[in-house]
């Protein structure tokens, strides 16, 4: 096998070449059957449309553990005993990954590419290591960095939440997790810094002051912006909802929760939101909702592409499959002229009974077709369909005379209580949903 999909001196994925479109004929399930990634769509590629982005933590990381058993997913990657040497190991196996299924970014925390050694310096020190050695992966493959987080969650010290925490001393130790992963973000050139609030929030509110702690989360995300940018960081800073778990409630709930978050604490100029399906759908909310809530707000930062399970109420991060939801996705980010800097990464996982290595590929390959058939699809609706026509039309008693007068400000309740008794009953006109829903269906299926 050609050594250029590769970087390290081990392979860790024999057998498997880099992954090309074939089309929907093929039956080759390590290729792509929709996502062509110089088709163009409206004049940019599907490439740069999508911005596909690989999760170091779910694709390199989880191990297949749930509460009732343990790890299925045995990585040769994981089996140098010292925890550097497998660091350096997982970071090959990861870049081989990368170039092989074709994606140009991806992400991290800190704590899934360096190992945390004995005190937050080590752990610090650890993590500047790996950086160097991913930068030299990103100039040999041109992989490029969407974004990078830290993960404030799984220690032990953070089991009452980290700049939420209300013991001061976590809150430092936080500071410097973060202090250390803008670092990183910046020295690989990322396009993006998003907090997870993780365990920011309450369990109980009895012995929670709720106020206090969400002054202390937006201080200190407020200092994170500032060295950010003293450091050189250009790129945009985020902040990912979720509605619960791990806490019973996340102070970081919905999108709407977090545009108002950002907005009373004057972050708009550097923070936008990282929508992730299976968040919102936690929320109560469609993916689609939460997209458009951003975007309405001037705010959509990236995604996490993923999705839940129609029965369960956790979030069970599964692969998207769905080209209807991915449809409609696509139609909100088409409307906000793109995703920027933003793009398009899969926080999702395997079963854990998938236990293949080619399952990996085979994973991802249907979650970047889906959305490449989404593209499409919501491109047609966009240009090809009646669909903007009839949205359009269906505001238009605002588009002119008194109806105009009143979007603009103009009119006083007084003033509508006279048009109205100077107006007939007004007719019923129908909202036709089945109409725009058969619509979306046949550009996704037909013409
Ligand atoms: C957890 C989750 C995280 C964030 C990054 O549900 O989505 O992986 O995306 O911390
Ligand atoms: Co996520």
């Amino acid at each position: 096998m050609a050594n250029d999909f590769f970087t390290g001196n081990k392979e860790f994925f024999p057998g498997i070449g880099k992954i090309k479109y074939e089309g929907p004929q093929s039956d080759n399930p390590l290729a792509f059957k929709f996502y062509d990634s110089n088709k163009m769509i409206g004049g940019k590629s599907m490439r740069d449309h999508l911005r596909f982005a690989i999760a170091y933590w779910h694709s390199f990381c989880g191990d297949g553990a749930d509460p009732f058993g343990g790890t299925t997913h045995f990585y040769p990657w994981n089996k140098a005993a010292d925890p550097m040497e497998a660091a350096k190991d997982k970071l090959d196996a990861a870049f081989e990954f990368f170039t092989k299924i074709d994606a140009s970014y991806w992400c991290f925390h800190d704590k899934d590419i360096a190992p945390e050694g004995g005190s937050l310096a080590d752990f610090e020190k650890n993590v500047q290591t790996i950086t160097a050695l991913a930068k030299e992966r990103q100039n040999a493959t041109g992989m490029k960095l969407l974004w990078g987080t830290a993960n404030l969650f799984s220690h032990e010290r953070y089991m009452n939440g980290a700049f939420t925490n209300p013991n001061f001393e976590v809150v430092t130790y936080a500071a410097a997790q973060v202090k250390a992963a803008i670092d990183a973000t910046v020295e690989l050139g990322g396009d993006g810094y998003v907090f997870w609030g993780g365990r920011e929030g309450y369990m109980s509110l009895l012995n929670t002051n709720m106020k206090r702690e969400k002054d202390h989360l937006a201080r200190a995300l407020e200092m994170a912006r500032d060295y950010g940018r003293k450091a050189g960081f250009k790129g945009q800073y985020m902040i990912e909802p979720k509605p619960m778990e791990p806490t019973k409630h996340q102070y970081d709930f919905d999108t709407e929760t977090v545009v108002s978050f950002i907005k009373n604490n004057g972050f708009e100029d550097d923070f936008r939101v990282n929508i992730e399906n299976n968040h919102a759908t936690l929320a109560g909310h469609t993916f689609w909702h939460d997209l458009q809530v951003a975007v309405d707000a001037g705010l959509l930062g990236s995604i996490d592409a993923n999705q839940g399970d129609y029965q369960n109420g956790w979030d069970t991060d599964q692969f998207p499959t769905n080209v209807f939801e991915a449809t409609r996705a696509m139609m909100v980010v088409l409307d906000n002229g793109g995703l920027g800097k933003g793009g398009l990464n899969f926080d999702a996982k395997r079963r854990r009974n998938s236990t293949d290595a080619e399952d990996l590929f085979i994973a991802h390959i249907g979650g970047m077709d889906t959305f490449a058939l989404g593209l499409e699809a919501a491109y047609k609706v966009k240009n090809e369909s009646s669909i903007p026509t009839m949205l359009r039309d269906r505001y238009s008693s605002f588009d002119t005379g008194a109806g105009a007068d009143f979007e603009a400000g103009k009119f006083s309740l007084e003033d509508l209580q006279k048009a109205a008794f100077n107006t007939a009953e007004p007719e019923t006109l129908s909202g036709k949903q089945e109409l725009y829903e058969n619509i979306v269906n046949s550009m996704i299926y037909g013409k």
